[in-house]
């Protein structure tokens, strides 16, 4: 004891006291108060010395400090304000079940006001112990117990513990990057960047973000509003008679099928076809099925794909428009549009946490109703995969919140089991997958053909029920599931197929290039009409940029007055121009890779000269022009600026996301005979019964296990 008391007694040993202290002080933090979803070993070493970089370099800080009676103080300022921070996000989760970023800071005010009682109703008896060490070590050194040390440290000690937490960061984010790539690229959730590099980064991280965007949109001026204005309104489609409001007032679901290309239609493997039901609906004559139809995501992916189809503007250049500006972005997006003019309620299922993507926050700046997330269904043992609940699961389980939404509704689905690394429970499918020696690309098919069958089951319970009918369906796959790096390996199984990929040429494998690349960017999209006899394959050009003009015509609203930077796909003046996030382009005839020009017909590199090089130069200043477009509205959040004639802003402090089924029977009651609801019209009989599942787990009781972390920043009563 002696000992300890002669080394806190030097400023060394007191600077790892505090260390020490305040890693404690982390961790208790992570087990008691933030749900992070820790899983295996692996993770919960990365947590162990994720607070370890920061508190080296923060506290170290001190060391470089001569006299005593500055390093003293400082490090305990230091400890004391690195000690706040982690205390304010530990009151914060508890109330939000979120990190604290900049603007909730710079907002807290308004924060404690939104607190359900303030902040110290949050407060619980484990907190002190946050506050303890402080308080014992100042009282010690005011008894004299703790001296303070008056010699100097060589100011070589601070450099080595400042050099030590840069390399000690440097393998955390290694280790992170190991179990979660792109963690700092495609920041998909703050909690995940908490979870692999702690609170003290996550706050830096969030900050510079902040500080960049805010630079942005202070900079931001009408005369660029009106630059984009003219572009859009310049390259705006006129609607196709022939199908302008073909499916007005019909309810619309969206089901998004997460990271399904277009080869798999149609596509055998080992003598199965891998998506019979896709298959028929694709060649279905009620079905306008879009064959040259690309995914235009970038880093953000599934968030992307996502802010296309309700927005028709681009994701941003770099990270995820919806993490990185979604909390306060104006929007004006389809849930609003339809509210606004077609009375349509709004409501997304899918099966991973709410903040996955920020979308909690998004879906209100869209006007969402309602956002029926991981929290409101049994997502417990064998039921989810990494990134939510199992399709098939989802689409049962939702059908008590579907069958309770007033008509006519906007529902997405977002599914998620075929996600990579597309791992299935055994339990789940007995489909035979290819050996090509890549283990993602040969499970692909398994769980492609498992989410085929979850959607075939949804499509029988829609018929039963009678929604069918009364409804529009749309299908499209948010981004490729192979990554070009693996897609040699994907190329093995051509041959099992030969006609299906005979525009891949011979020994595909053998002779790939950033052609065939492109060409794999092809994702489905068929808007399905129940009903409709003209329906059929359309060969034109285009990608999920255009999906929304296509939409918004097609129920009857035109899309003119809206900043949407597609066209609409069965317009005559459509702009079969497909351009890549990256500015790569495609149009039929054509495909700019890298610079590098192809034909399509031959998939061979061209070296354009006179009218086609002009050709290929007008083309690329479309695709260009078209990202730079968006992005400058985007970035600069110039929605913010301009407001469609009848168009009222959306206020996103309109929408809670908890308690969504309360909400739903509390609007059919008030309504009474009014209410449109199927339940409603089902003279009050839940349509549960009807849904058919063969999915093993429908059966298995509820389990105290849980695959994902399950948190709804609305709630507080569960969802
Ligand atoms: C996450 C899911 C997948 O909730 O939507 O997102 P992704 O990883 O494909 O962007
Ligand atoms: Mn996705």
């Amino acid at each position: 004891m002696k000992r300890f008391i002669a080394r806190i007694n030097t400023r060394m040993g007191f600077f790892f006291l505090l260390v020490f202290l305040f890693w404690l002080k982390t961790l208790l933090a992570y087990f008691a108060d933030f749900s992070l979803g820790v899983t295996g070993i692996y993770q919960w070493f990365i947590l162990l010395i994720n607070p370890l970089a920061t508190t080296f370099l923060l506290f170290g800080l001190a060391l470089y400090v001569k006299k005593a009676k500055i390093f003293y103080p400082l490090i305990l300022l230091i400890d004391f304000g690195n000690t706040l921070l982690l205390y304010l996000n530990v009151i914060y989760y508890r109330e939000f079940t979120d990190f604290m970023t900049i603007n909730t800071m710079l907002g807290y005010s308004k924060v404690n006001q939104g607190l359900s009682g303030s902040s110290l109703a949050l407060t619980e008896p484990h907190d002190l112990l946050f506050w303890l060490d402080i308080v014992i070590i100042l009282v010690l050194m005011l008894m004299r117990k703790i001296k303070m040390d008056q010699n100097p440290l060589p100011k070589r000690i601070g450099f080595q513990v400042t050099s030590l937490s840069a390399l000690l960061f440097g393998f955390n984010l290694l280790f992170a990057e190991i179990d979660r790539p792109q963690l700092i690229t495609r920041t998909f959730d703050r909690s995940y960047i908490v979870k692999y590099l702690g609170i003290d980064t996550f706050t830096v991280y969030d900050g510079a973000k902040t500080e960049q965007t805010s630079k942005m949109r202070s900079s931001a001026t009408k005369s660029e509003l009106k630059n984009v204005e003219k572009y859009v309104h310049g390259h705006y489609a006129k609607p196709n008679k022939k199908y302008y409001g073909e499916a007005k007032g019909k309810n619309i679901i969206i089901i998004h099928l997460e990271s399904f290309q277009q080869f798999l239609i149609d596509d055998k493997i080992e003598g199965q076809t891998v998506t019979p039901f896709l298959n028929s609906l694709y060649h279905s004559k009620s079905t306008y099925s879009f064959s040259n139809f690309f995914n235009q995501v970038g880093q953000g992916k599934t968030s992307d794909a996502e802010n296309m189809l309700e927005t028709g503007t681009f994701g941003l250049p770099q990270g995820s428009l919806f993490a990185q500006l979604g909390s306060d972005q104006t929007f004006q997006a389809a849930p609003a549009i339809l509210k606004q003019k077609q009375g349509y309620s709004s409501a997304v299922f899918h099966g991973n946490v709410a903040s996955f993507w920020n979308r909690n926050n998004v879906y209100k700046n869209m006007g969402y109703q309602y956002f029926f997330s991981a929290s409101y269904y049994d997502t417990s043992g064998d039921k989810a995969t990494g990134y939510g609940l199992k399709d098939k699961l989802l689409f049962k389980d939702s059908i008590k919140y579907l069958q309770t939404l007033q008509q006519p509704f906007y529902a997405k689905y977002i599914t998620v089991s075929n996600h990579f690394p597309f791992d299935l429970d055994k339990e789940d499918s007995n489909f035979k997958v290819p050996n090509t020696g890549n283990t993602s690309v040969n499970n692909y098919f398994r769980t492609a053909n498992y989410l085929d069958q979850s959607v075939k089951e949804f499509f029988a319970f829609l018929k039963k029920s009678g929604l069918y009918d009364n409804s529009v369906i749309v299908l499209y796959g948010d981004h490729y599931g192979i990554s070009d790096s693996a897609n040699k390996d994907l190329a093995k199984t051509f041959s099992q197929d030969p006609s299906h990929f005979s525009s891949y040429g011979n020994d595909p494998a053998d002779n790939w290039d950033d052609w065939d690349d492109t060409q794999l960017q092809r994702v489905p999209f068929m808007i399905h009409v129940p009903g409709a006899k003209n329906g059929g394959i359309q060969k034109q050009y285009g990608g999920e940029i255009d999906v929304l003009p296509t939409l918004l015509h097609l129920v009857g609203i035109n899309s003119k007055p809206y900043m949407q930077f597609g066209t609409d796909l069965f317009s005559s003046q459509h702009d079969q121009v497909v351009a890549f996030r990256n500015q790569d382009f495609i149009t039929p005839n054509y495909s700019s890779v890298g610079g590098t020009i192809y034909n399509n017909a031959t998939g061979q590199i061209v070296t354009p000269t006179g009218a086609l090089k002009k050709q290929i130069t007008k083309d690329q200043k479309a695709a260009t022009t078209q990202l730079t477009m968006s992005d400058s509205l985007n970035e600069k959040n110039l929605l913010r600026f301009y407001t469609p004639k009848g168009f009222k802003k959306v206020n996103s402090a309109n929408y809670n996301y908890s308690d969504g089924l309360q909400k739903e029977l509390a609007i059919q009651k008030k309504l009474g005979l009014k209410s449109t609801s199927m339940y409603s019209k089902n003279r009050d009989h839940s349509l549960e019964d009807l849904y058919k599942t063969d999915a093993p787990e429908a059966t298995h009781s509820k389990s105290k296990s849980n695959r994902i972390e399950i948190t709804n920043p609305d709630s507080t009563s569960g969802n």
